[in-house]
């Protein structure tokens, strides 16, 4: 634990606390219900944990979860209704005024619901006619272009297939998704640098490796389950280095709580290495490690680099040499924080490693120059063959816990030709081959009129996307919008002028189609495709399973226009699972491979130095450090989770792990907080820029924290009207979340 300064305060990441922490969270479910639902997350015959994208070894450990997935189970599974009632007592507008904390712990939605045009209320509808009001708005529309069918990450594989098969039927590729806002910049530069947007390593690959480094990621908080492994891969010997702003706790102290030891508190640090580098200085700081590499190589040539790999697998090594040897060091430490002499000691422990995996999430990622970020370290992976060989490779660690399986189902605003055709031909439709809207263009779109009808699987669409005031005026322009959730958000009340609630199943429960118990599958963030059962009594009668939703939104909307048999398809899903065998590549025999205890690997052509780009060779690309200078005053803004949340949903106001007691705080260095002439716990504001425009933000309050100068940090979703839409990143559309200008003055 470090206190608001980042000291340590002695307690280690996960430990008793931890344990704690998760009987807590439970037992609000009743002890018996609460074990119940507990014993079944993560076990082959059970669910998967709705927490992160992590994956599950084999065998199992017989309480596969973490506390922060525990909570995750524990909020879906609570006891709590809302029903009618709940929306007649309360008006949107007194509902607007409520803390999100309050909205999530009113408990989960039952019945669907329904905001007449300009309605102060929700009122009570059915199913099919909640189905019709859909029809009725889509079917006005001047083109499908202008609907919008959002998808966030814990929509299963079917249901996912169904969504993106009814958006392309109706004749759109508008499906953003919380990957635009997430790991899109992974996607993106992998997708160049090695032919295929995802991670090529397993959980195997953590057994052979002799270094790990973890950049832009805090797994201690938010895949706490990946400490047990960099634990194991630490006591075989592995250097493992963490390369961030902050010290995160998971890495410099961890308590196994599956170990007697653990429970006693004593945390072991994980990280050899901690570096320090500034928010947005990464590019700089991988490029002085590879411009000392290649020192190593020039005095040891043929020892450093892997010029087999390099010669017979990539292409554009020489003129990334050039464009690097072009770089001074100089500009590389003022643009990272780093000095040369860092930089040199962490190529050398670079060479030394035999086999080296790289992990990285949002820190790299939610940056203009995010797809930068990724694909100088592919760079670095490369130079020594780091990739497709044991124990090596990139692995960006996805975050909800099928975001990588909704991808691979079709939910991509981008399709490719094959895909389209391929599922054109199954289904017998000429699927629409103009590119959709990501998440920002759907926020435009819907702010300039373009779009007038928004559906959302899932998220908290409100609440996830940067510049709140602008987007919630957006979203409140449409003519229709739509919700199909498990429990009550921010997005709910931030309304189209007509509105609808579809209460969704969730993960830990039982889905029963036509009288008979269905499983949905997922794939993990290393392409684990496996299946997940719920078993838990329906959170109501009227709720409805995602996939059944999305064929009786398609049943009405298509009604007489589409030969595809909807209501089969959602009766049972192994038709469903039929289909997907037939359209995608890697699902053959996906009803038999799921039913096999841990499922199926999708194949990797990356893994197997099969590099699926027009060259078949991996690419290095040439990349421009960010300049992370910036006026006098401004510091770098990054909007992080603290320990307490899952995305736009906050357990509790403390960050345990940092320290920090309440959510609405901007941390920054002494100094910097010293040079504003703030004092320690001070109220500010904050004032962030961009282009010349300005977002204020008050009622937040000024700590001092081990962060380098010149940047700060503040959570996640109370900062995102400081992000403006426009602000991301060219290439991946991501938006810019952990870069943001900010001034911070007394407020
Ligand atoms: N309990 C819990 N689990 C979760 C989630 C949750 O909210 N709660 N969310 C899920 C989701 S959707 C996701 S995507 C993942 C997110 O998992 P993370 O990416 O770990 O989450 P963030 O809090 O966004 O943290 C990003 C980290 O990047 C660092 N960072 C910020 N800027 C920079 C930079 O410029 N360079 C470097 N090197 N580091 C930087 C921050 O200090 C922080 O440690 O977690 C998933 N799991
Ligand atoms: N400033 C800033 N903004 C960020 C980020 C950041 O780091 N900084 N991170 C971004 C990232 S990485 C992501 S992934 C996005 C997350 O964006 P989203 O995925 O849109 O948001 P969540 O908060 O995960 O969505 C929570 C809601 O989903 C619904 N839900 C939960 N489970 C289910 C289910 O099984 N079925 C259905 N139908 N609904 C369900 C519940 O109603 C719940 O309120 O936020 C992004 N926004
Ligand atoms: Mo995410």
């Amino acid at each position: 634990m470090a206190d608001s300064v980042g000291r340590p305060t002695g307690k280690a990441a996960a430990g008793p606390g931890a344990v704690l922490s998760t009987l807590e969270q439970v037992r609000e479910l009743g002890l018996a219900r609460g074990l119940a639902v507990l014993r079944r997350v993560n076990q082959v015959d059970g669910f998967d944990c709705p927490g992160c994208a992590w994956p599950e070894g084999l065998p199992r450990h017989t309480l596969e979860f973490c506390e922060n997935g525990a909570k995750a189970v524990a909020h879906e599974a609570t006891p709590k209704r809302i029903t009618a009632e709940f929306f007649a007592r309360f008006s949107l507008a007194e509902l607007e005024a409520r803390e999100d904390v309050w909205l999530e712990d009113q408990g989960r939605l039952t019945e669907p619901m329904w905001r007449a045009p300009g309605a102060t209320h929700y009122a009570p509808i059915g199913w099919d006619a909640a189905f019709a009001r859909i029809a009725d708005h889509l079917g006005r529309l001047a083109s499908p272009d202008e609907a919008i069918f959002y998808t966030s990450g814990r929509t299963s594989n079917e249901a996912a297939f169904l969504w993106q098969l009814f958006a392309r039927a109706f004749g759109t590729n508008n499906l953003p998704d919380c990957s635009n806002l997430c790991h899109e910049s992974s996607g993106t530069g992998l997708g160049e640098s090695i032919g295929e947007g995802k991670g090529t390593v397993s959980l195997a690959d953590f057994e052979a490796c002799d270094a790990i480094f973890v950049l832009g990621q805090n797994p201690g908080s938010n895949h706490p389950r990946m400490l047990t492994v960099l634990q194991a891969a630490k006591r075989r010997g592995c250097a493992i280095v963490s390369i961030n702003p902050l010290r995160e706790r998971g890495l410099v102290a961890f308590a196994n709580p599956q170990e007697a030891l653990g429970l006693l508190g004593h945390g072991t640090p994980l990280a050899d290495r901690f570096v320090q580098v500034r928010v947005g200085g990464d590019v700089a700081l991988l490029q002085g490690i590879a411009k000392a590499l290649l020192e190593l190589e020039d005095a040891a040539p043929g020892t450093v680099l892997d010029r087999e790999f390099i010669d017979a697998h990539t292409l554009g090594f020489d003129a990334w040499r050039k464009a690097l040897g072009e770089r001074s060091f100089d500009e590389l430490e003022r643009g990272s924080g780093i000095p040369r002499a860092e930089m040199r000691e962490l190529a050398a422990l670079y060479a030394r490693a035999k086999a080296v995996i790289a992990c990285w999430a949002m820190g790299l990622t939610q940056h203009e120059h995010g797809v930068a970020n990724v694909q100088e370290l592919v760079n670095l992976l490369l130079l020594r063959g780091n990739i497709s060989r044991p124990g090596a490779g990139p692995c960006p660690v996805r975050g909800h816990s099928n975001v990588q399986g909704d991808r691979t189902m079709g939910i991509w605003e981008k399709p490719t030709p094959e895909f389209l055709a391929r599922l054109g031909a199954e289904f017998a439709f000429a699927p629409p081959q103009a590119h959709g809207f990501d998440t920002v263009a759907a926020i435009r779109a819907l702010a300039e009129g373009r779009a007038r009808v928004f559906v959302a699987m899932g998220g908290n669409f409100a609440r996830a996307t940067p510049d709140t005031p602008h987007t919630e005026a957006a979203l409140r322009s449409a003519e229709l919008t739509v919700q199909i959730s498990t429990k009550l958000n921010r997005s709910h009340l931030v309304a189209g002028r007509e509105a609808l609630i579809l209460p969704a199943l969730g993960r830990t429960e039982r889905d029963t189609q036509n009288g008979v118990d269905q499983f949905v599958t997922v794939e993990d963030s290393m392409r684990t495709v496996h299946r997940s059962q719920g078993r838990l009594s329906p959170a109501g009668a009227d709720v409805r399973s995602e996939p059944a939703i999305a064929a009786g939104i398609a049943s009405a909307v298509l009604s007489g226009r589409s030969a595809i048999p909807w209501a089969e398809l959602a009766g049972d899903y192994d038709r469903i699972r039929e289909r997907i065998a037939r359209v995608i590549p890697g699902f053959e025999d996906m009803n038999r491979r799921v039913r096999e205890p841990g499922g199926f690997v999708l194949p990797s052509g990356a893994g197997t130095r099969a590099f699926r780009t027009p060259s078949q060779r991996a690419l290095f690309t040439v990349q421009t450090p960010r300049d992370t200078a910036l006026p006098p005053g401004q510091l770098w803004l990054m909007t992080i989770r603290s320990h307490d949340q899952y995305n736009t949903t906050v357990y509790g106001e403390a960050d345990r792990y940092r320290g920090v007691a309440d959510r609405r705080a901007v941390l920054l260095h002494p100094e910097d907080l010293a040079e504003a002439g703030l004092e320690e716990g001070q109220a500010v504001e904050l004032e962030s820029h961009w282009r010349g425009e300005t977002r204020k933000l008050a009622g937040f309050r000024a700590h001092a924290y081990d962060l380098p100068r010149g940047c700060a940090a503040a959570y996640f979703p109370e900062a995102n009207a400081l992000v403006p839409v426009g602000a991301r990143s060219p290439r991946s559309g991501t938006p810019a979340y952990k870069s943001v200008p900010v001034t911070v003055r007394p407020g």
